[in-house]
Order: structure tokens, then C-alpha cells, then sequence
């Protein structure tokens, strides 16, 4: 891989941890000393920490907004190129996020295979591709109006699917391995549609998208509860989810986006629900107070996040053979700059996938076969309650990454840099 492409000088960042090295490393030992008493070695953990996975979603790097406005920032990326090398800086800072989930058409080039290799040139590779038919791209022939895998009219139909094709042959030239597909079909009116007659019809459609996945291909599918269909959802729950995946077969599994639940719901059952049943496909990682807020990971319940990891790590530990979803953050960055928002995901995450492996399993179980709530209680709180931030951070710094992301990056002046050399956008790389 050529170096000398990635967007941030080592150097710069070897400095940037140099002077906060033997401060972490005393934070680090002591926490070493304090877990060896609980019987846990934390260079194992560290190891964890380190392997983990997080997908960037390639519209995270833009600034959002919501239907009332969109407030644009100077040095936000324009294009798909510009998106990579946001992308690129996260990862350089964080080293978990070597992957990007592509967006199409947002991310449409002429020649994927060219991009592929400029990604590789910056340290990325491609994830799950999302298709996109929420919305009318321009110069499309019929209209999403009223729906596209599930809409009434055959022809209109064939167009979404031809467009969820078309993304998994994209992404073969790629690289990515797994077609994410969320619809905003449904209805915003009683009487308006036969929920009934609208899911077979997305059945029928996404039957002939799973015909033309590649063998080693994963179908990944996004339920939510609304919006943009305010009254029902063709796929809004992971009931109907798992149900759809089940009808499809094999290949299809269903991807657990973080803010597309009615309010104070059981996500973690949910997850491990899906997982006995071997559909549990991954995740778009968020965090969210009402609805799909698309807020940054563990900023309104990070006890939430813990538990989900609780869950996952219980799965991997019961039957790791077929323990693999597919991890990603799916975010809109509306106020903060973007880099600091996933920057600040991905250490959240992070964190919460530690706690949950600090959780005494042993213990755990004992406890709720003598059905001792307290002590059960207790176990998963101590592992909560446990502050593992210098065993993240000291993973960073082994990967290369900084030991200060957020710090590191306002000490390259990444954004004003790019504020100079970047065309002022009328139309960013974020979602509205
Ligand atoms: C949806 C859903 C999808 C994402 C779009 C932009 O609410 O979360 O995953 O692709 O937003
Ligand atoms: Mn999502
Ligand atoms: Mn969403």
C-alpha cells in the first residue's frame, strides 16, 4: 500500500502521542492491576479492542441536516473522492474504520474499479453497498412517488430492482461482499394501501435481487418503524424483518439500525432474537431520543449500546462459528464537524464492545441459574460502571492511531485546510 497517500503525516501523530505516552501508560498499568485483581488480563483485551470492525457510512463525512434546513461547512466534502479522504483521516486517527459503506447513487462514478483502488491507496476498502430507493435520482424514468420495491405498478417495480442489481454489481467491482437495501415504502393515510398485497409485493421484488446476489453475498435487511410513511411501513419492524429474511433464504439477514425503534424498546432482545435464529446481519450503529435521530453513538444512552454488545458478546462466546454481523455506523452530522462526530462513534462503540467483554460470564450465569437479581444485576454493572479508555486508547496508539483523536485532529487543521482548497458545496455529501 503507498503511504504517501493518506491524507495525515505519521510523524504528526507520533508526535501528537509522544507527549501523552507515559501518561497512558500509568493510567493503562493501573488499570491493569485493578482488572488482574477481577482474574481479567488486559493486554487480551486490548488485542479485542484493537481487532474490532466499524464501517463508515460514506454520507457520515457530509454535513446533514433536517427537512427544516441544512447548514453547510466550510471544507466539507463535495464528491465521492473527497468522502474517501475524510474517511481516510478517521481511520488514520482511530484505526478501526478501515472500511467505507458506499451509497448509490450518491456515490455513482464512471469507473469503480478506479475507485476501489484510489480507497485502497488510502488505507479503506468497501463495505456493504446500500442501495437507494427512497428517492428519485435525477434523470430517472418513473417516480418513487409511491414506493419502489412495493409499489403498485409492476414497471416501477422493475426500476428498483434493476437499481438494487445494479448496486450489487457495483459493488463486486468494489470489493464489498453485502447489498444493504431500506426502503421507505408504505403509506401515509389508512385505506391508502393493502398491507397485506404491499409486502408480497416486496417479497416478490426482493426475491429477484437475492436471485442475483453472488454466492458469497450477503442481503442485508434495514427495518423501520417510520418515515418517510407516517401511517405504516412495509418493513417496519424486525418481525417483518425476519419473516422477509426467512421467505428469502440463506443469504438474507437482517441489519438492526439503531433509531429505527418505537421509543424505549428492547433493542438487545431484539438482537438476540435474531441471532438464535442465525439473522442477525449486522448493524447501523446511532444513538437516538424520539425517532430516527441519526445522533452519534452513545451520546443519549450509552447504557443501551452496552447492553446491545452484552448481547453480542454472549452470542459470539456461545456459538462463535457463526457469529459474524456486519458492524456499521449510519449517522447525520448536522451541527459537529463530521470527522469529530464519528471519531467520537467509533471510540463510543469501542468502549461499549470492551465493557461487554468485561462482563463475568461464569459469574453471570451462576447467578441467574440461583436467580440472585441482585448479584446478576451487580455483574453487569460492575463491567458498565468500568473506565476503559486507556485500553482504547492504548490500542489506537499500537495500530498507529492517535491517543487523542478529537485532540490530534484539531491540531492538523484538517477542516480550515480543506475550507482553502475545497470548492465551496451547494449540495453536500450529507443526507437531509
Ligand atoms: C435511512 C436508513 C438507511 C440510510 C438512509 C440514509 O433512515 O437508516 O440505512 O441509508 O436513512
Ligand atoms: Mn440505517
Ligand atoms: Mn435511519
Amino acid at each position: 500500500m503507498d503511504a504517501h497517500r493518506r491524507p495525515l503525516d505519521p510523524a504528526f501523530i507520533e508526535q501528537h502521542n509522544r507527549q501523552r505516552l507515559s501518561a497512558l501508560q500509568d493510567e493503562y498499568d493501573s488499570l491493569g492491576r485493578a482488572l488482574g485483581r477481577r482474574g481479567i488480563a488486559i493486554d487480551a483485551l486490548r488485542l479485542k479492542a484493537a481487532a474490532l470492525r466499524l464501517a463508515l457510512p460514506s454520507w457520515g463525512v457530509g454535513v446533514g441536516g433536517t427537512r427544516f434546513a441544512r447548514f453547510p461547512m466550510a471544507g466539507e466534502p463535495a464528491g465521492v473522492q473527497e468522502k474517501l479522504e475524510d474517511c481516510a483521516v478517521v481511520q488514520q486517527l482511530c484505526r478501526i474504520t478501515p472500511g467505507v459503506s458506499p451509497h448509490l447513487p450518491w456515490d455513482k462514478v464512471g469507473d469503480p474499479r478506479s475507485l476501489r483502488e484510489q480507497a485502497a491507496s488510502l488505507g479503506l476498502h468497501f463495505d456493504a453497498v446500500n442501495s437507494n430507493t427512497f428517492q428519485d435520482a435525477p434523470g430517472q424514468t418513473l417516480s418513487y412517488r409511491h414506493g419502489s420495491l412495493a409499489h403498485t405498478d409492476p414497471a416501477v417495480r422493475r426500476q428498483a430492482i434493476e437499481h438494487n442489481i445494479e448496486c450489487i454489481r457495483v459493488g463486486q467491482a468494489l470489493g464489498s461482499k453485502a447489498i444493504t437495501v431500506w426502503i421507505g415504502d408504505g403509506s401515509n393515510f389508512p385505506g391508502q394501501q393493502s398491507l397485506a398485497a404491499a409486502l408480497d409485493r416486496y417479497l416478490e421484488s426482493t426475491a429477484q435481487i437475492y436471485a442475483a446476489l453472488p454466492g458469497d453475498w450477503r442481503m442485508l435487511l434495514e427495518h423501520k418503524l417510520y418515515e418517510p410513511a407516517f401511517y405504516s411501513t412495509v418493513i417496519a419492524d424486525w418481525g417483518s424483518s425476519i419473516l422477509a429474511a426467512q421467505h428469502l433464504g440463506p443469504k438474507a439477514r437482517c441489519l438492526v439500525d439503531l433509531g429505527h425503534h418505537a421509543p424505549s424498546v428492547n433493542i438487545e432482545q431484539i438482537v438476540a432474537r435474531l441471532h438464535r435464529f442465525g439473522k442477525l446481519g449486522g448493524f447501523h450503529f446511532n444513538d437516538s431520543k424520539y425517532g430516527d435521530d441519526d445522533l452519534d453513538s452513545g451520546s443519549i444512552n450509552p447504557h443501551q449500546l452496552f447492553l446491545v454488545f452484552n448481547e453480542l458478546v454472549e452470542a459470539e462466546q456461545r456459538s462463535p462459528a457463526d457469529f459474524d454481523p456486519a458492524y456499521m455506523i449510519d449517522q447525520s452530522h448536522n451541527i459537529t464537524d463530521p470527522v469529530e462526530s464519528l471519531l467520537s462513534s467509533a471510540e463510543a462503540i469501542a468502549g461499549a464492545y470492551v465493557r461487554a467483554l468485561l462482563v463475568d460470564r461464569a459469574a453471570l450465569a451462576e447467578y441467574q441459574r440461583g436467580n440472585d437479581v441482585m448479584l446478576a444485576f451487580q455483574t453487569l454493572r460492575l463491567a458498565y460502571n468500568t473506565d476503559v479508555a486507556p485500553i482504547l486508547a492504548m490500542a489506537r496508539c499500537e495500530a498507529g492511531g492517535a491517543i487523542g483523536p478529537i485532540a490530534a485532529y484539531r491540531e492538523t487543521g484538517w477542516r480550515a485546510r480543506k475550507a482553502r482548497e475545497r470548492r465551496p458545496t451547494a449540495a453536500g455529501a450529507g443526507i437531509v
